[in-house]
C-alpha cells in the first residue's frame, strides 16, 4: 500500500471542479484516507513549493497557490503516486495525454488545476506537512 499527496488547486475549487476530479479519483479505486480544505498563507505556500524557490516562476506559482482556496486530499492505493499522476497529466496541459485532468480542465503551465507527490520521499514530506497522523484514516 502506497500513500500519496493530492490538491485541488484554486482554479480547480473556483471552477466547480471538486466533485468531478474526487469522482475520477474514485473511480480508479484510489481510497481517500484525508481530505480538508485550507486557503494557504504565502509562508505555507512557500514551504510547500520550497524545491522550486529558485525557479523564475516561483513568485508567480505562491501568487496563484494563495489566490484561493484549495483542496488537499492523502490517496491510498498500490502504485498510488504514479497512478495518481497519470491521471493528472503532464505539468503542461498542452503536453498532457488526451483524457487526463490537466488535458481536459488546465489552463497552462501554472494553472493546471491539481498536484500529485513525485516520488515516495516527496509524498512523506508532503503528507506530514498537511496532515497529523490522528487526521489520516485507515
Ligand atoms: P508538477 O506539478 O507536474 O509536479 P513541477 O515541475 O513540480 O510540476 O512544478 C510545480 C508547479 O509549478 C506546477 O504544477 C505548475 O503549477 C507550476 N509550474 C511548473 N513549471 C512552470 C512553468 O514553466 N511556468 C509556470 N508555472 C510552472
Ligand atoms: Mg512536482
Amino acid at each position: 500500500m502506497e500513500r500519496t499527496l493530492a490538491i485541488i488547486k484554486p482554479d480547480g475549487v473556483s471552477n466547480g471542479l471538486i466533485g468531478e476530479i474526487i469522482k475520477r479519483i474514485e473511480n480508479e479505486g484510489i481510497k481517500i484516507v484525508g481530505m480538508k480544505m485550507l486557503h494557504l498563507d504565502r509562508f505555507k505556500a512557500e514551504g510547500f513549493y520550497y524545491v522550486h524557490r529558485s525557479k523564475p516562476f516561483f513568485n508567480s506559482l505562491i501568487d496563484y497557490m494563495t489566490s484561493g482556496p484549495i483542496v488537499v486530499m492523502v490517496l491510498q492505493a498500490p502504485d498510488v503516486i504514479n497512478r495518481w499522476r497519470k491521471l493528472m497529466g503532464a505539468t503542461d496541459p498542452k503536453q498532457a495525454e488526451p483524457g487526463t485532468i490537466r488535458a481536459e480542465m488546465g489552463l497552462n503551465i501554472e494553472r493546471n488545476v491539481v498536484h500529485g507527490s513525485d516520488s515516495k520521499d516527496s509524498a512523506m514530506y508532503e503528507i506530514n506537512y498537511f496532515f497529523k497522523g490522528t487526521e489520516l484514516v485507515d
